[in-house]
C-alpha cells in the first residue's frame, strides 16, 4: 500500500453489484496530491467548446478525451479527422471560432486549384492551413504509425492541454442511408451533413467498421483509471453514439464504478447547434432532453444535466434512475461553459457512491 499515495487501495466496485471497499481502507484521495482524472467522450464542435470550459473550471484536472473518428473522410488521398481536429484546434487556439471547425485565418487556394482541375468534391471546405494537418497525418499513417500516435504527434504542436485519443486506430466511417431521387443510397456522413445539410430524412445511420474496431491504446486504461466520466453536449448519435459503438468502450464505462454524467445537447426540444434532431429521428429518438438521457440509459448514465427551460423533464429523467438537474446549458462563452462543467462535476459527486 503506497504511503500517502494518491489512490490508496483499489476501488473494487462494479456498477451492478456496487461491492464496497472494506471500510477505512480507502481514504478520500487527497486532492492536493493527485489531480482529478476526467474522461470525456467528445465529438466535434459541442464537445470541443465544452472542453474549453472544463479546462477553465478545473485547470489542474487530468483530462483524457476519447475522440470520435466516425466523421473521418478520405479526400484527395488524405485522411481528414474532423472531430479530432476540432478538439485539437479549439483547445490549441487555432480554430475558426465562428465555424467551430477548420482553421482561423484560412485561405482556399489549394481548394480553388483542385476545382480548376475539376477535382472535387467542392462541397467540403478544406483550407490551405488545414491541408497541412491532413498531409502530416496521412504521411505518418503511411509510415505505419497508428492514428493514436499520429494524433499525439499533431498535439505536440497544438498542446491542447488534454490527452486526445481517437476512439480506435481502426477505420470507422459513418454512412447514412438516404432516399435521393427515389433511390435508396448509402452516403458518407460528411456528404449527408455538409452537402445535403441533412435535408433529406436519414433512414439509417451506420458506423461502418465499428463492429470490427478495437479501442485505441489508452482508451480502456483511461476509463478504468477515471474518477469521473463526462458526456458533453456532442451529437448523441453520430459522435458519442459512434464512440460507444466501438466494442468494449460502452462496457468499460458501465463497469468503471465511477460517476458518468452527461449534458443534454438538446435544449427546449431542439439541438443547440447542428442538426442532431435529424439523426436522432433516424434512430427513433425524439428530440428532447429526456429522450436523449433515456437513449443513453441508466445502465450508463448516473447523472444528466438539462437546461433550465427543460426543468419540467427532471422528474421523468429521475424516474428512469438517472439523477437530473436543470441548469443553464447555453455555452455562450467560456465562463458560462465553465459553470456548466462545474455543475456536471458537482452532480458527479452527488451521485458518487459513498
Ligand atoms: N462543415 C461544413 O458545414 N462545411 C464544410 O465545408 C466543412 C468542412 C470541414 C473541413 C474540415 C473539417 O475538419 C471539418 C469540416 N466541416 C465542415 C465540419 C464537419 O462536417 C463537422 O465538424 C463534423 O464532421 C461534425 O461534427
Amino acid at each position: 500500500m503506497g504511503t500517502g499515495g494518491a489512490r490508496v487501495g483499489a476501488r473494487v466496485r462494479s456498477r451492478r453489484g456496487r461491492a464496497r471497499c472494506p471500510p477505512a481502507v480507502f481514504p478520500v484521495r487527497p486532492a492536493r496530491l493527485a489531480p482529478m482524472r476526467i474522461v470525456v467522450l467528445a465529438g466535434g464542435i459541442g464537445g470541443a467548446r465544452f472542453l474549453r470550459g472544463l479546462k477553465r473550471a478545473v485547470p489542474d484536472a487530468d483530462v483524457t478525451v476519447i475522440g470520435n473518428t466516425g466523421d473521418d473522410i478520405h479526400l484527395f488521398g488524405l485522411k481528414v479527422c474532423p472531430d479530432l481536429d476540432t478538439v485539437m484546434y479549439t483547445l490549441g487556439g487555432g480554430i475558426n471560432e465562428e465555424q467551430g471547425w477548420g482553421r482561423a485565418e484560412e485561405t482556399f487556394h489549394l481548394k480553388e486549384e483542385l476545382a480548376a482541375y475539376g477535382v472535387g468534391p467542392e462541397w467540403f471546405g478544406l483550407g490551405d492551413r488545414d491541408f497541412a494537418t491532413h498531409i502530416v497525418r496521412t504521411q505518418m499513417l503511411g509510415a505505419g504509425y497508428p492514428l493514436s500516435a499520429v494524433t499525439e504527434a499533431l498535439c505536440d504542436r497544438w498542446k491542447p492541454g488534454v490527452r486526445l485519443i481517437p476512439m480506435t486506430d481502426d477505420r470507422v466511417e459513418t454512412h447514412v442511408a438516404v432516399e435521393v431521387d427515389g433511390e435508396r443510397r448509402a452516403i458518407h456522413f460528411q456528404e449527408y451533413w455538409v452537402r445535403l445539410r441533412a435535408s433529406v430524412p436519414a433512414a439509417a445511420i451506420v458506423p461502418v467498421g465499428a463492429e470490427q474496431a478495437k479501442p485505441a491504446p489508452g482508451v480502456l486504461e483511461a476509463i478504468g483509471a477515471a474518477d469521473v466520466i463526462l458526456f458533453p453536449p456532442s451529437n448523441p448519435v453520430v459522435s458519442i453514439g459512434t464512440i460507444l459503438a466501438v466494442p468494449g468502450i460502452r462496457e468499460a464505462i458501465a463497469e468503471a464504478g465511477v460517476p458518468v454524467v452527461g449534458l443534454s445537447p438538446i435544449v427546449g426540444d431542439a439541438p443547440v447547434r447542428g442538426m442532431a434532431d435529424k439523426v436522432l429521428a433516424a434512430v427513433g429518438v425524439e428530440s428532447t432532453a429526456a429522450a436523449v438521457a433515456e437513449h443513453y440509459g441508466s445502465g450508463l448514465l448516473d447523472g444528466w444535466l438539462v437546461d433550465t427551460v427543460d426543468a419540467a423533464v427532471v422528474e421523468r429523467v429521475e424516474a428512469d434512475g438517472i439523477r437530473c438537474r436543470a441548469v443553464p446549458l447555453m455555452m455562450t462563452d467560456v465562463d458560462a461553459t465553465a459553470r456548466m462543467a462545474q455543475e456536471a462535476l458537482a452532480l458527479a459527486e452527488e451521485v458518487r457512491p459513498a
